[in-house]
């Protein structure tokens, strides 16, 4: 029994102590705001603060007064002008020196080479076909003919027909007749005057050769002329046969 009045009463108990806490709660509240404390010893003073932010930017001022001319860097160099009023006639030199007449000869012996030359390259441009071997040029419009009509037909251009001086030379000819697609073009060295002693066609004896082996060998008593085989060897030929012919300027 006692023990049942001890349970039902607990949550009584309980309810009071909470209700006292609460006001007791509220009473030091009001103590605090409503009773005037008394003012303390004054502390001593704190430190200064942390630097507050920067303000923001203030309103743009008053324009102001013009400035002085700026002393910009020197600009580019202008244009050349108009040429001048020629000036008046200036008095006759002196005769050239040794040296100004020299120069001149030399000038005209320029000339006199390069107008040659050109002469000769504008013929070689009336051929169809040309290859330059050092200072000449090998020309070609492929005619095919004894060698009588090819000593025509190179004369009338202002040419001869061609004699290789080396072996280079000769290389470059049958570089040339593979082009022509020849087997045997005309060379310009026969030995009609004396048999046996072949010359070029200003009568001068040949200072380079490549005769085939056992050539040349006047087979049949009538081989006069020079040809050249695709190979390069070279063999004597009768005059009267029909071979490719090549000039050279
Ligand atoms: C000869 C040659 C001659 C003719 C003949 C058909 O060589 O020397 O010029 O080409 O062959 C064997
Ligand atoms: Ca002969
Ligand atoms: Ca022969």
């Amino acid at each position: 029994m006692l023990l049942d009045c001890e349970q039902k009463m607990a949550p009584l108990k309980h309810q009071i102590c909470a209700s006292l806490l609460l006001m007791e709660f509220i009473l030091l509240a009001a103590a605090q705001s409503s009773c005037p404390a008394y003012a303390g010893v004054p502390g001593t003073p704190g430190h200064n603060g942390s630097p507050g932010r920067d303000g923001r930017d203030g309103f743009p001022g008053p324009k102001g007064e013009k400035g002085d001319p700026g002393v910009g860097a020197q600009g580019p160099p202008g244009k050349i002008g108009p040429p001048g009023v020629a000036g008046p006639q200036g008095h006759k030199g002196n005769p050239g020196t040794g040296v100004q007449n020299g120069l001149v000869t030399q000038l005209q012996s320029d000339v006199k080479y390069l107008t040659e030359r050109l002469t000769i390259v504008e013929k070689v441009l009336g051929f169809h076909m040309f290859r330059k071997v050092g200072q000449k040029y090998y020309v070609s419009d492929g005619l095919v003919g004894n060698f009588e009509k090819a000593q025509k037909f190179c004369s009338d251009a202002g040419a001869k027909i061609v004699l290789p001086k080396s072996e280079d030379e000769n290389k470059v000819l049958t570089a040339m007749q593979a082009a022509l697609d020849s087997t045997y073009v005309y060379a310009g060295a026969t030995d009609i005057k004396k048999e046996g002693h072949f010359v070029d066609t200003s009568d001068q004896p040949l200072t380079f050769t490549n005769w085939k082996e056992k050539e040349p060998n006047d087979h049949k008593g009538v081989e006069d002329c020079t040809v050249i085989y695709k190979s390069g060897v070279w063999n004597d030929i009768s005059c009267n046969s029909d071979w490719h012919v090549v000039c050279e300027l």
